[in-house]
Formats: structure tokens, C-alpha cells, sequence
């Protein structure tokens, strides 16, 4: 496995390339280009200054996270073919600087959800908390307004206040959607796109559903093996793959992540995995608790253990963490302070490390 950090980006991250290159073991981050629209081509001259920059400062990017999907992608609306254009030419662009794998995620109008950005834990830190009821007591703009005031310095990636206008008219796009023209419509992407990232080879990755439960009566679609297994059959390229991520599949009580690891990697197609735990408090709520097994509700050796058994050679990057030792808004956006996300890095490179010595014995 490479291991590697997410960065928002120049001006973007208060979080600095100099920072995370000190992290133990950390090859590169993964990055975007935030401010540009869904279904726009990234421009090139972008692409070049933001790898130059992580070059310069010893550092890889080779994973993209995200290129989002237009909406009208997903709805399979008229624009799509243009979007989907779009896509390919970015794609073209990224290849050309070295990018080997993009993720992306096929969720409807909202890109993640959390009730509460900044939870109160016993030990005096605070983290990312999903309850079902106090969701399901709000609007969505309510949700966005609570977001807007909450990450206060930054726009929430998928809940830029732009986006959330036009929240009612998006919502209602999806409205009486069957789940065959949502994977239908997903299948036309993925035809199209697919050939190019296998000329490119460029290894798309998609992300599950995160969390894996209904909210504002959107569909969710992928949010267990299930699905995940359906959309990857859409098209059955290797270049077709997975962003195994932990905490989303793992939301969904019972979720056998391991089994999952075991199921897609032995096959090849997990491409990119975000390595995090979570600690449920019932059925549907839980916390963002630390990377640690003893702390929450995954048994963190047991999936990288399955990692390892795959023989596994793709980016992992730690996910969401805790925000300690007095990290605020002004050091990180919530989920991503520096130091639990650099203590995540190297208990993960630690387990993996006793795989490989183990393994030689
Ligand atoms: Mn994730």
C-alpha cells in the first residue's frame, strides 16, 4: 500500500504541504481542484501549477479526490453527453501529470452528511457525529444553514451555499426515480468513460454512499456489498474499481468490511481505500471515533489484515479524524485537523508493517 493524506488544496487547506510531509511514511496527498464546477473541463494550466506545487515540496499526487459527476449525469438528463465530454477531457489532462487513479462518488445532490460537524468527546476533543432522528427533524436547508455556521472559514464540499439555492429544484430531479434508470444512467457514464481510462490507464474509483442511510427521500444506491457488486458489473473493467472506504460502508451495521476487501481486492478492483473507524451508539447513530480498533466499532487489523491478504498495492489514505490538541476551524476543516489524521497514518502503517514482518516468518 502507498500511503497518502488528503489536501484541500492551495488557499483551500490550512493544512500546509509542509506539514504533512513530515508525517511518518506519508508518500503524497490527495487532491482537487475544488473551485471548478461539476461538468466543467479542468484546465490544464491548473493541473500543472497544482503538481508542480506538490512536487516541489517532495510530496506525490496520483490520486484525485474528487472529479465530480454533473448532476445531469446521474439523472441521465439531456446536457449529460457534454458533461460526460468534459469528464474525458479532464481525465486526458490529469493523465498527462501523472494522475493514476480518480475517485468520484454517484451520489445524488449531496455529497456526505453529518448531524453534527463538531461533537463533544469525554477526553475534551471533538469530532463528526451522524444522528438519524436529528437529521430526519430538519430541512435541508436547515442542514446547510447548520454547515454554513458550523465550518464558519470554509464552503463544505457538496454544500456550497451556491448549490444549496437550488436545493428544492435538485431534490426534486430525483423525485419518483426508479433505481433501474439510476444504475442505467450510471452504466451510460461508465461505457463511455471507461475505454478512455483504460487507454489512459487512469483507475476510476467510486465511493460509496456516505453514510449508508436514507435522508431527504434520496435514493441511496451504494451502500453495501450488494451494490456495490451490481455497480461494478455495470462494466466489468478492471479500470471500473472501488474506493473502499471503511467508515462509509462500514455506517451500516453488520457490514462485513473485511469480507468486502477480500471479495473486490481479490479481483483488483479496489483502487483507493480510506482507512477509518467509527463507533456506534445504536443501530443507525455513531461517531467519527480515532483509527484505533479498541476505540470504536471496526476491527481495524481485520480489514487491514485483508488488505494484506489481497496483496494490495493501491493509496490509503487515513480518514476523517478527531480534532485535538486545540485544533479549531481556523486549523482544519472538520474530519480533517492534521494531528488524529497523522496518528491514523502511522497506526495504520504500523499494523501493516507487523503484516509484512509477520508474513515473513
Ligand atoms: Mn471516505
Amino acid at each position: 500500500m502507498k500511503m497518502t493524506f488528503r489536501w484541500f488544496g492551495h488557499g483551500a487547506d490550512p493544512i500546509g504541504l509542509k506539514e504533512i510531509r513530515q508525517i511518518p511514511g506519508m508518500t503524497g496527498v490527495v487532491t482537487s481542484l475544488l473551485d471548478i464546477p461539476a461538468g466543467d473541463a479542468w484546465p490544464e494550466d491548473r493541473i500543472k501549477a497544482m503538481k508542480e506545487m506538490v512536487s516541489s515540496h517532495g510530496l506525490e499526487v496520483e490520486v484525485i479526490e474528487s472529479v465530480n459527476i454533473h448532476e445531469d449525469i446521474k439523472l441521465g438528463a439531456p446536457g449529460r453527453d457534454k458533461k460526460i465530454e468534459n469528464y474525458i477531457l479532464t481525465m486526458e489532462r490529469l493523465a498527462k501529470y501523472g494522475i493514476k487513479c480518480i475517485c468520484y462518488n454517484m451520489m445524488p445532490v449531496l455529497d456526505w452528511a453529518r448531524s453534527h460537524l463538531y461533537y463533544d468527546l469525554p477526553d475534551g476533543s471533538n469530532t463528526m457525529r451522524y444522528e438519524a432522528a436529528f437529521i430526519s427533524g430538519l430541512t435541508p436547508e436547515e442542514l446547510a444553514a447548520r454547515y454554513a455556521k458550523e465550518s464558519d472559514t470554509y464552503e463544505m464540499p457538496g454544500w456550497e451555499p451556491e448549490r444549496m439555492k437550488k436545493i428544492r429544484e435538485a431534490l426534486a430531479a430525483y423525485e419518483g426515480m426508479k433505481e433501474e434508470t439510476f444504475y442505467a444512467n450510471m452504466k451510460y457514464f461508465l461505457d463511455a468513460i471507461i475505454p478512455h481510462a483504460e487507454k489512459l490507464d487512469i483507475k476510476m474509483a467510486v465511493h460509496p454512499d456516505d453514510p449508508p442511510l436514507p435522508i431527504f427521500g434520496l435514493p441511496k444506491l451504494i451502500i453495501s456489498r450488494d451494490n456495490v457488486r451490481r455497480y461494478l458489473d455495470l462494466n466489468p473493467s478492471k479500470h471500473n474499481g472501488l474506493t473502499l472506504c471503511t467508515g462509509s460502508l462500514g455506517a451500516k451495521k453488520g457490514a462485513d468490511i473485511p469480507a468486502m476487501v477480500r471479495e473486490f481486492g481479490g479481483e483488483g478492483r479496489i483502487h483507493f481505500a480510506h482507512v477509518r473507524n467509527l463507533k456506534f451508539e445504536n443501530d443507525t447513530d455513531f461517531y467519527e471515533s480515532a483509527h484505533l480498533t479498541s476505540l470504536g466499532s471496526l476491527d481495524m487489523y481485520a480489514i487491514m489484515k485483508a488488505f494484506h491478504d489481497v496483496g494490495f498495492k493501491g493509496w490509503v489514505r487515513p480518514d476523517h479524524g478527531r480534532m485535538i490538541w486545540d485544533e479549531t476551524t481556523k486549523k482544519g476543516r472538520p474530519g480533517y485537523g492534521l494531528y488524529d489524521r497523522a496518528l491514523g497514518a502511522t497506526y495504520l502503517q504500523g499494523i501493516w508493517e507487523a503484516l509484512e514482518r509477520g508474513a515473513k516468518q
